[in-house]
């Protein structure tokens, strides 16, 4: 399936798997690339050393391109992005902030940037920043979130630049790409489908959550402090939601998510842990490795789209 997306990155399906913390590594990204959509490392809240040898191992593992995300609330994001322009990685994505301080940087070392955008105010500062497309991601999205919803983003970031758009948050088969690519997109990106994949190292009680997981399943918590975050209710998002309607302090709170993802993708404690999914989880019912997703979300994208009118 071609599309400016995926000739702007040089992949076979237009399919960006998201950049996931403590859950998208080599392992991941690797299998994405293989299998011909463009896989992430995930930076997250890691040292540049960690994230070195992610990458180096990553290029062990595949010669088709993938990207690293760059999470900006990170401590050591300035670091990451020094280390993306000497690693020369093929495509960097950008999370929770406005990277314009790095795009020059990124730009010199020849690389794509795809900055993740929740406004169309964002969409257009990045775009004057020399972004080569940018992924408009809606709130159905699990981690971090802003506040619009991805039917209603994606039209109107798509009528305000002219780089490609990427649609993200609440994708996860074949219709939904088809319907992103009838609201404008070229090419989506996708966490929570790839959460329960083969190649994906997570905790399996995690995967197991997702599996099960319903419609109204995922909650948001951090509403108040500024920083929401969307995850599978639990023990823990119930007792988060408690404290912020009883007015707990900034600090109290974030004392409770501190290591709370951690917890889930390695100790798979998924009552004290940040189970962090889409609302689309309801929808993803087995475990497949990436190629197969790949496979079916095109073939099923194809009949959603020979079956629409016209
Ligand atoms: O970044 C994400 N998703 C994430 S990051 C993450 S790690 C984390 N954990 C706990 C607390 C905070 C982060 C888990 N999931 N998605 C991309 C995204 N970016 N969603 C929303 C935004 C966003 C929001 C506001 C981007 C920019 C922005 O404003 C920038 C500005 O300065 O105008």
């Amino acid at each position: 399936m071609n599309t400016a997306v995926t000739e702007l990155l040089g992949i076979e399906v237009p399919v960006i798997q998201g950049g996931m913390a403590w859950v998208a590594e080599h392992s991941l990204a690797s299998a994405v690339s293989n299998a011909g959509g463009l896989g992430i490392i995930a930076a997250a809240n890691a040292p540049a050393d960690f994230v070195r040898t992610e990458i180096r191992r990553t290029r062990e593992l595949t010669e088709k391109p993938f990207g690293v995300n760059i999470m900006l609330l990170s401590p050591y994001a300035a670091e990451i992005a020094q280390l993306a322009a000497e690693e020369k990685v093929p495509v960097v994505t950008t999370g929770a902030g406005n990277p314009g301080p790095y795009m020059k940087q990124w730009k010199e070392a020849g690389i794509r940037v795809l900055p993740v955008v929740a406004s169309v105010a964002l969409a257009k500062l990045m775009q004057r920043a020399g972004a080569d497309a940018v992924i408009a991601e809606g709130c159905e999205s699990g981690g971090h979130i802003g506040e619009t919803t991805t039917m209603a983003l994606v039209p109107q970031v798509v009528d305000a630049v002219s780089v490609p758009v990427i649609a993200a948050g609440g994708i996860g088969d074949g219709r939904g790409v088809a319907a992103a690519m009838m609201l404008g997109a070229s090419g989506v990106q996708m966490g929570t489908r790839f959460l329960v994949s083969r190649e994906c190292v997570i905790h399996p009680n995690y995967k197991a959550r997702v599996l099960r997981a319903s419609d109204i399943d995922t909650a948001v918590t951090g509403r108040s402090t500024g920083h929401p975050v969307r995850q599978l209710r639990n023990r823990m998002t119930r007792e988060y939601i408690k404290k912020e309607q009883e007015g707990c302090t900034f600090e109290e709170l974030e004392a409770m998510t501190i290591g709370s993802l951690r917890r889930a993708v390695q100790e798979g404690d998924v009552d004290h842990g940040s189970l962090m999914s889409g609302q689309i989880a309801g929808l993803v019912k087995k475990e497949q490795s990436c190629r197969e997703i790949l496979e079916e979300l095109m073939a099923e994208a194809r009949a959603a789209a020979a079956g629409f009118p016209g």
